[in-house]
């Protein structure tokens, strides 16, 4: 099973909106076939691993980090192939949570006369498949709000330096996070202040841009901001209230920038209504690098699944300073966020505090 997880994360932030799976063929304790899903849309793990086993699949066990499937999707049920390739034992790392499978899969194999066992590493496997739990339960995106800040909870300094408050690692470390998720959120102000490219640059090694996502709902951002270069190759969202004139918006669609247009909320941002979308466009693993007001909303809209903030060791005060969440803030202490197993790495002189709400 762990080897079978391992494969399964090969294809890390490439499955959207599928799942990462895994799975390994073994015959008298010897792996004769192994295969992962490696987009959406391709064959799941399960056919891989059982094409590479071939006729040695008969009598041989299938070790998979998810629950095969039973239903005809873009690709048939793996049920099927499993029963047809005449193993003899399924061991399952977790149930599958889609309303099409759960629990069904495995029932199917036992009536084929398959002993099926489940539950092998099963948090391991739920873990690797936090983004698809999220979304195939609720229909919306897992949210990740990343920031960098300051050992005192800032972003920038009062005249607004902020490049760069953490370092080189840090910073490579985001580029990789970059190239894992489907898109990347940010709001108007950083757009205006930082001018950032929000693109994935990781020296030699290849990686992707993710879908970057603007969200303009006062009509601040110039359309000559860096973010919408490359819009012609990589896709880039623009999305606004309805307030951005003609102008703009037609030098926004000749530069390749898709346009969203929503119905506006009370204090101006929809998030949920745009993470719902990016959702039903496949993008499920999202990350706001927002500014301290988008995480203020993000927090208030309770939108926010997991928190990633790098520290670093640097004192910048001032109140004046913007720290990482803005916005009226809480009264009492015991209104705080707290953070579910949150865990503190080192990156290079900077910290990774993670933790989930
Ligand atoms: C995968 N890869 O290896 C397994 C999956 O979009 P479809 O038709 O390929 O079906 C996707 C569903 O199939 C997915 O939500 C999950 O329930 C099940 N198993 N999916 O993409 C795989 N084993
Ligand atoms: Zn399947």
């Amino acid at each position: 099973m762990r080897h079978a997880l391992a494969l399964a994360g090969r294809a890390a932030g490439r499955t959207s909106p599928n799942p990462m799976v895994g799975a390994v063929v073994l015959r008298g304790g010897k792996v004769v076939g192994e295969g992962y899903h490696r987009r959406a849309g391709k064959a799941h793990a399960e056919i891989e691993a059982l094409r590479k086993a071939g006729v040695k699949a008969h009598g041989a066990d299938l070790i998979v980090t998810l629950e095969p499937c039973c239903h005809q999707g873009r690709t048939g049920p793996c049920t099927e192939a499993v029963i047809a390739a005449g193993i003899r034992r399924v061991v399952v790392g977790m149930q599958d949570p889609n309303p099409l499978v759960k629990g069904k899969g495995m029932r199917v194999l036992r009536r084929a006369g398959i002993e099926v066992k489940s539950g092998i590493l099963r948090k391991e496997c739920e873990r690797l498949n936090e983004v698809f739990l999220k979304y195939i339960r609720t229909g919306l995106p897992f949210v990740t709000m990343k920031a960098a800040i300051s050992l005192d909870g800032k972003i920038a300094t009062n005249s607004g330096d902020s490049q760069w408050i953490t370092g080189p690692e840090a910073r490579k470390r985001v580029h990789r996070l970059r190239n894992r998720v489907d898109a990347i959120v940010v709001g108007a102000g950083t757009v205006v202040k930082d001018d950032p490219q929000l693109t994935t640059r990781l020296g030699k090694r290849s990686g992707r841009n993710p879908v970057r996502v603007v969200l303009d709902t006062s009509n601040r951002v110039p359309p000559e901001a860096r973010v919408f270069q490359n819009a012609d190759r990589d896709r880039v969202i623009y999305v606004t209230t309805g307030n951005t004139p003609v102008p703009h918006l037609e030098q926004l669609g000749e530069a390749g920038v898709e346009v969203w247009t929503l119905r506006p909320l009370e204090d101006g941002v929809p998030l949920e209504s745009v993470l719902r979308r990016l959702a039903e466009n496949g993008l499920t693993d999202v990350l706001i690098e927002g500014g301290s007001h988008i995480n203020a909303s993000a927090l208030k809209e309770g939108i926010v699944d997991k928190v990633m903030f790098f520290v670093a060791p640097i004192l910048i005060g001032g109140n004046g300073a913007i720290s990482v969440i803005g916005g009226p803030g809480i009264k009492h202490l015991k209104d705080a966020l707290p953070l579910r197993q949150a865990s503190v790495t080192p990156v290079g002189k900077d910290w990774m505090v993670e933790g989930y709400l």
